[in-house]
């Protein structure tokens, strides 16, 4: 049985993580759009690092919740047959055990430099535009796909997606492209779908199956 995961903010919300919905389409103040964006961090990057840096430093409060842990069972079971990918820029996957996962918006704990193009693990603050510690030159970014930009591993996500018997989404309100189209494109090629979320989500009429309530309930339920 193959099997694509892909999540969004809802499962994190009960690690206390905030969902970009649930705090009126409001992260640290801010309209995900306003910040999360090249044309924002153009005007105004200090404000834009700070934005993430904030995130990034809230990390250290949050722990994974059962439904990261669920997941991570899951793979024990499944190996490669399962495909996990995440909207989230959060490490809680990770911490909850799982150990592939595709993150197709890129990881607060990840930083790009603009001037060699290198990937750099980075816990601290970006918002005082430290130099790369590959090349030396202050042009480090979060490695963070902000709308407009194109998400990561789109190709294995896509190959996956076709060759997939299960799509189930969980905690994802539907509303960002591409993944709000995975749904679709999974059961044109003859999956079955499964919504897992707190509510009906946008795309909620596209799965054959959809249960609400809250991830940390509904996932260990599912995977076991
Ligand atoms: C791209 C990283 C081209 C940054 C993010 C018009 C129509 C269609 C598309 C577009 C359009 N105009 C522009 C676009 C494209 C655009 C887009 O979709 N815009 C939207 C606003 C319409 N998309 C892009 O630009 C993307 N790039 O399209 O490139 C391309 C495409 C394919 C191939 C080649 C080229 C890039 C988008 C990436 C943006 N970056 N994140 C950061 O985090 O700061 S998006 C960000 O917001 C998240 O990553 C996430 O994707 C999104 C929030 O969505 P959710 O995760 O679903 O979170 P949300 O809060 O919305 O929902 C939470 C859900 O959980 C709710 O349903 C809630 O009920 C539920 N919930 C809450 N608590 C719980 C729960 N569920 C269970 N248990 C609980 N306890």
């Amino acid at each position: 049985m193959r099997i694509v995961v892909l999540t969004g903010a809802g499962i994190s919300a009960e690690s206390g993580v905030p969902t970009f919905r649930d705090a009126d389409g409001l992260w640290e103040g801010h309209r995900i759009e306003d910040v999360a964006t090249p044309e924002a961090y153009e005007a105004q990057p200090t404000a834009v690092q700070r934005f993430y840096d904030e995130r990034r430093k809230s990390l250290k409060n949050v722990e994974p919740n059962p439904a990261h842990v669920a997941l991570a069972r899951l793979e024990e079971v499944l190996g490669d047959d399962l495909f996990l990918v995440t909207q989230n820029i959060d490490d809680l996957h990770e911490r909850g055990g799982s150990t592939q996962v595709a993150h197709m918006h890129g990881e607060l704990l990840k930083a790009w430099c603009r001037a060699c193009d290198g990937r750099v693990h980075w816990t601290g603050e970006l918002s005082d535009f430290p130099p790369c510690p590959r090349c030396g030159v202050s042009e480090l970014r979060p490695d963070v796909v902000w709308f407009g930009e194109i998400p990561y591993g789109m190709d294995e996500i896509q190959r996956r997606l076709l060759r997939a018997d299960l799509f189930v989404s969980v905690g994802t309100s539907g509303a960002v492209y591409p993944a709000a189209g995975f749904v679709q494109l999974a059961a044109s090629c003859g999956a079955k779908t499964l919504e897992l979320n707190l509510e009906p989500s946008e795309g909620t009429h596209f799965f054959s199956e959809a249960r609400h309530g809250r991830a940390g309930d509904l996932v260990p339920v599912w995977v076991d």
